[in-house]
């Protein structure tokens, strides 16, 4: 067997071209899935492609990480409870370079390459944004040749099915794993133990020194299902590893033995539960036990892992961090500062201050989110329950963290109250964020004005501690998905325009600028742009059984359905549209079309309402024949990658509505932008520093800074001023809650409009006015559809910044210090 080297195992199975694939294809119909062609179903094709696909990869996963062995390479390894990476049959077969090769071999075989494509059902790992940041930044990582390993959880189901019945969102079961999935590699014998409950005992180890065991109640099994990642036009394949639990069979013998093997079997059953299902909360968090325990099970299954492999280099653990270092994709993971501390303390015999400097300098921790109530907290009953051992490590932690910061500040106990890990009161709390904040080296916020916001009001005091902690990292989207793949007709052009350079340095779309007043190439865009359209309406016909015409300005909203998104804003606009249209119905604006698509968290009854809103709305208006096709209103079902990839390039108009302060930074509105569309947008998250790219000319901004937002909050906002002093927006809500849109019924969106009367937390009423001018300039602007493609052209050449490279060059400068590393 010594003498088969690996290149010998590169048979005759990766071959490139046409032909070999060809018959790669062939063989896994018969050999993987025991077809014969003229009884092969699409599912079987979709299979035998993947597999043929998979083959091409494999190899290099495998010599990737042979050479970042032999490299003594620092990884970085990507803790994220949530990975969004969309379907992967295309994105693959695009990095791998070979696309022109498999369509002809799809096509020789007889099939379309199209249909294959959609039967693969997407890994749904994640709720939204933070889930598919986590997708984007695997793919840079890859194609910038950075090692890195993603950790997460292999749910069993992932984000549910969004249909809509009367208008109302439904949740069905995402059961993505049905038919098998040829993008895994399970890993069988690559398992950990996790441990759970119980209580610490304190021993005197054979030194004398005083120590501590903990005495797990229950324990589960983690096994690693491997993904790979591959970069584009790169040989670099990279790992994602999802855990999966497993029961630990003979861990309750005890009851097995006593004969209650019902108790025994049910055991199995619970620990199995464990990596069930995704918890489809975007923002607020839940505090259910079940998810402390899927956030220690994931994070201490990698942190096992990570320590295995750099025990095979032989090296001390006292270096660990000199190989590793871990980026927390928010609190979710934060659990691992104590964790690793207890694998070095408790199981390694490290002393707490060596233990500590490696912890310390392991972590960084990414902050998504400003929303006071996303901000993880855990009751400390429950998390002394599930982690009685880690709840002790976290109280020394924060003991000596505030010996040191009482020194530093040399101030009085009352201000290190705000700074402690644990929140007192009635109901005692673990707060993750200084959890996070303390067991970290750097951290970051996702774009300028929420770094800011973090530093001057969610996190001062540790500002004060650490001035130079506190950094950012503006996100970033993949243009290899977001464009090259979801958007063909316009990389078609690029190509023929500029070239493919693009693609990995997103940068050079700079030479767009000089086409941007090019007639003929303003005409080759608005082509592309009309395709797209085309291709949007087939796709919404299919969802909705509605028709939408690709001649009027598609207006588009996709994002988790949120009130600090404001998806209701939109929908007041649209009502006044309609209203003017009916009072005046020689009105003369160009023909809209507003698209909305997104999920709201199941217990979400506000975001639910809404939903429900936009397609009462819908209704009255599509049907109604005043409106004479100037006026369509459609809700696109279950908005996820694959969805995704049709509606940003069919957009003309991006929504990023929040309210200036709430959205960390959006990447939407990113995707949107790079695919010609303009954005309509307030100057919150990221959307500042798009606007800033752009050009503000080129930008349809509205609405209050964020210092007025909490100027405005500080004085006391009365937002029923704002309904008086403005008859089109008193007319909006008054339609809404008569019943006119809800066939009569006039409590329907009661609850809707009281909430917007009685408070509206993110004052939409407020920026209505802003909004709504800012829209009638919008349309104004699309009458002018040489200036609107120039707009256009000029948007996608100055969103170069926006690469998800970029976000992951700085992230490898300013905080991992990470090389990259060839591999051949
Ligand atoms: C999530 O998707 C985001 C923040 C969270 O705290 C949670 Br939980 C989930 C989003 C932000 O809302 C977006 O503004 C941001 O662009 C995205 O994370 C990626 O950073």
């Amino acid at each position: 067997m010594s003498e088969v080297t690996s290149s010998k195992i590169q048979s005759t199975r990766v071959g490139m071209d046409a032909a070999a694939i060809k018959q790669s294809i062939l063989e896994h119909l018969v050999h993987t899935q025991s077809r014969f062609p003229d009884v092969a179903s699409e599912s079987d094709w979709y299979n035998a492609l993947a597999h043929a696909v998979r083959d091409r990869m494999l190899e290099r996963m495998m010599v990737t990480a042979k050479t970042y062995k032999a490299n003594k390479s620092r990884t970085v390894c990507y803790l994220s409870a949530e990975f969004l990476p969309g379907p992967h049959l295309a994105n693959n077969i695009l990095a791998l370079g070979i696309w022109q090769e498999v369509q002809e071999a799809v096509a020789q075989l007889g099939l379309d390459f199209e249909s294959l494509l959609e039967e693969e059902v997407e890994p749904g790992l994640g709720n939204g944004g933070l889930g598919r940041l986590a997708a984007c930044y695997m793919d840079s990582m890859a194609t910038l040749k950075i090692p890195a390993i993603g950790y997460g959880i292999r749910y069993e189901f992932g984000i549910f099915r969004q249909e809509i019945e009367d208008g109302w969102q439904v949740e069905k079961t995402d059961k993505w794993l049905s038919y098998g999935n040829p993008w895994e590699i399970p890993r069988p014998r690559l398992r950990f133990n996790v441990h759970f409950g119980g209580h610490t005992e304190q021993f005197k180890d054979i030194d004398g020194i005083l120590r501590v065991k903990w005495i797990p109640e229950w324990r589960v099994i983690g096994v690693a299902h491997d993904t790979p990642v591959m970069g584009y036009g790169v040989k670099n394949t990279n790992l994602l590893r999802l855990w999966s639990s497993e029961a630990a069979e003979s861990f309750n013998f005890q009851a097995f033995n006593t004969g209650d093997y019902y108790g025994a079997v049910n055991e199995k059953v619970t620990s199995e539960n464990l990596t069930k299902v995704l918890y489809p909360n975007d923002e607020p968090e839940a505090g259910k036990r079940l998810r402390l325990e899927q956030q220690y099970f994931f994070v201490s299954c990698s942190l096992q892992d990570m320590v295995r492999i750099y025990l095979q280099s032989g090296d001390p653990l006292d270096q660990f961090h000199h190989k590793y270092t871990a980026q927390l994709n928010d609190t979710h993971p934060a659990i691992a500062i104590p964790e690793l501390m207890r694998l070095l303390v408790d199981r390694n015999q490290m002393d707490w201050d060596t233990a500590w400097h490696v912890t310390r300098n392991t972590f960084a921790y990414t902050n998504h989110t400003l929303l006071p109530e996303a901000l993880e907290k855990w009751p400390l009953d429950l998390f002394k329950k599930v982690l009685p051992r880690h709840l002790e490590i976290i109280y020394e932690i924060n003991s000596r963290f505030l010996d040191e910061a009482r020194m530093k500040i040399h101030g009085l106990n009352g201000h290190l109250e705000k700074l402690s890990i644990i929140e007192e009161g009635a109901r005692p709390q673990v707060r993750m964020a200084h959890l996070a904040v303390v067991g970290s080296y750097k951290v970051n916020g996702v774009a300028e004005l929420h770094s800011e916001l973090l530093r001057q009001n969610v996190l001062p005091d540790f500002h004060a501690l650490w001035p130079d902690k506190i950094t950012n990292v503006t996100n970033g989207v993949t243009p290899r998905r977001f464009m090259l793949l979801s958007n063909q007709p316009l990389a078609h052009l690029l190509r023929e325009r500029i070239g493919c350079g693009w693609v990995t340095d997103l940068d050079s779309l700079h030479k767009l600028e000089a086409l941007a007043d090019d007639p003929d190439f303003q005409q080759q865009w608005q082509k592309v742009k009309r395709r797209n359209k085309e291709r949007l309406a087939r796709h919404a016909l299919a969802a909705t059984g509605q028709k939408i015409d690709p001649d009027s300005l598609f207006d588009v909203q996709v994002k988790r359905v949120h009130e600090y998104k404001r998806q209701h804003l939109n929908l007041l606009h649209i009502i006044t549209l309609y209203n003017r249209l009916k009072d005046n119905p020689g009105l003369d604006i160009p023909p809209r079309t507003f698209v909305f698509g997104g999920k709201a968290a199941p217990g979400y009854f506000m975001a639910k309402l809404i939903i429900k809103a936009i397609n009462s709305v819908a209704e009255v208006i599509n049907r109604d024949p005043d409106m004479d096709g100037r006026l369509r209103v459609v809700f696109f079902p279950n908005f996820n990658v694959k969805t995704a990839h049709c509606i940003y390039p069919g957009a003309d108009v991006s929504e990023q509505i929040s309210l200036a302060g709430k959205e960390a930074s959006g990447t939407g509105n990113m995707k949107f932008a790079l695919n010609g569309a303009l954005t309509v947008g307030t100057l919150d998250g990221a959307n500042i520093e798009i606007r800033e790219e752009v050009g503000k000319e080129n930008f349809f901004l509205f609405g209050m800074t964020e210092a007025e937002v909490s100027a405005l909050q500080q004085q006391g906002y009365h937002p029923q001023d704002y309904c008086q002093n403005d008859p089109e927006l008193k007319s909006a809500l008054d339609f809404l809650a008569s019943g006119y849109f809800s066939h009569g019924d006039a409590t329907l969106f009661r609850p809707l409009v009281d909430n917007l009367l009685n408070g509206d937390p993110y004052k939409v009423l407020v920026d209505y006015r802003s909004y709504v001018d800012c829209q009638a300039r919008i349309s104004e602007a699309y009458r002018d559809r040489q200036e609107w493609t120039r707009m256009s052209i000029l948007n996608v050449a100055r969103m170069g910044k926006f690469s998800s490279d970029r976000s992951i060059q700085e992230y490898t400068n300013n905080i991992w210090k990470i090389a990259s590393v060839d591999v051949f």
